[in-house]
């Protein structure tokens, strides 16, 4: 008997991979986990490219649907190559996360060197020239995102110190984005769950009425290697440090040959999503670190779903 239903809450666009290699203008290794902004019609997605050199940078694609993106000739933004940047960028740029406060675009990314992985902020208004405002995290962090306003009158952002080598998602706070501080375990990976090995955010938080919405990255170690999934935790919207809710089933999982097959194998890893004004949300992925993908869902389904499969085990 064949069965019909959909095994994810998210819908891949048929579509997919929204971008390969073959999109790209110029020689590099592979393109993924694109960070997007909408600005007016128009979608914007920073990709994270990996040169053939072996490191990572950024290049810009745009669209006028959200899913067919055409890439700019050149990277938009390379390693910084001296300086105290220069120092701790030397084995590239990663994981751009794009958040929108007052008409001001903050990329957090991951700034890779030979002391580790470290969080960097930078700004950017048309996403050509970008401004490096701060190294803010020490070696061992990465997966830094923005909440999308200021909180009881701070910056609030996630992020995933490795702590004692599975890492947890913690919340800080900030009143001017070169400091943080407040620092506490928000989620932490789940024994028996999906998101037993290792976590992070992944997405910019996203405002609902229930609660922020975080999707976030989960991975299980399976004897082949680990599988990334994609799933939901909502937190408080005054006092986000507070789970409200945290789905046991991921809503995304490797399954198309693009997400199973490629640099890295089984991976979905979303840096971001785009909420319609229709209540769909279109959520951006890098799939086996190879290529760009888009899944879409209607955000109330997501909330629902969040709320009705809560585990906070
Ligand atoms: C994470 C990050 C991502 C990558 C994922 C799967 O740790 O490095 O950039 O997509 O692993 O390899």
């Amino acid at each position: 008997m064949l069965f019909k239903i959909g095994r994810d809450i998210f819908h891949r666009w048929e579509g997919n991979p929204a971008l390969t290699l073959a999109d790209i203008p110029f020689r590099c290794n592979t393109v993924f986990n694109g960070t997007p902004v909408k600005r007016g019609d128009e979608y914007l997605l920073l990709l994270r490219i990996e040169g053939q050199q072996g490191y990572s940078f950024f290049a810009l694609a745009k669209s006028r649907d959200g899913f067919r993106f055409d890439v700019e000739e050149k990277p938009v933004l390379l390693p910084a190559r001296d300086g105290v940047w220069g120092r701790y960028e030397s084995q590239g740029i990663e994981d751009p996360r794009a958040t929108c406060i007052d008409g001001t675009y903050y990329i957090m990314y991951t700034a890779t060197g030979d002391y580790g992985h470290r969080i960097a902020l930078a700004k950017t208004d048309d996403f050509h020239a970008f401004e490096r405002v701060a190294l803010i995290s020490e070696p061992g962090n990465k997966d830094g995102v923005l909440f999308p306003e200021k909180i009881n009158g701070q910056y609030v952002r996630l992020d995933r110190p490795i702590g004692l080598g599975t890492g947890s998602i913690w919340i800080s706070y900030s009143n001017d984005l070169y400091s943080w501080g407040d620092s506490k375990v928000l989620i932490s990976p789940r024994s028996g769950y999906w998101d037993s090995y290792r976590i992070g955010a992944s997405a910019p938080p996203i405002r609902t009425k229930e609660g922020w919405l975080e999707i976030y990255h989960g991975v299980k170690m399976t004897s082949a290697g680990p599988v990334y999934r994609a799933g939901t935790v909502l937190l408080d919207l005054e006092a986000p440090s507070k789970v409200v809710a945290r789905c046991s089933v991921p809503l995304l999982s490797p399954r198309e040959d693009y997400e199973r097959v490629g640099d890295v194998g089984n991976v979905v890893f979303a840096c971001g999503a785009i909420v319609e004004p229709t209540g769909e949300v279109k959520m951006y992925y890098g799939a086996a670190d190879t290529c760009v993908c888009v899944a879409t869902a209607p955000l109330q389904e997501v909330v629902d779903c969040t709320l009705n499969h809560n585990s906070q085990n």
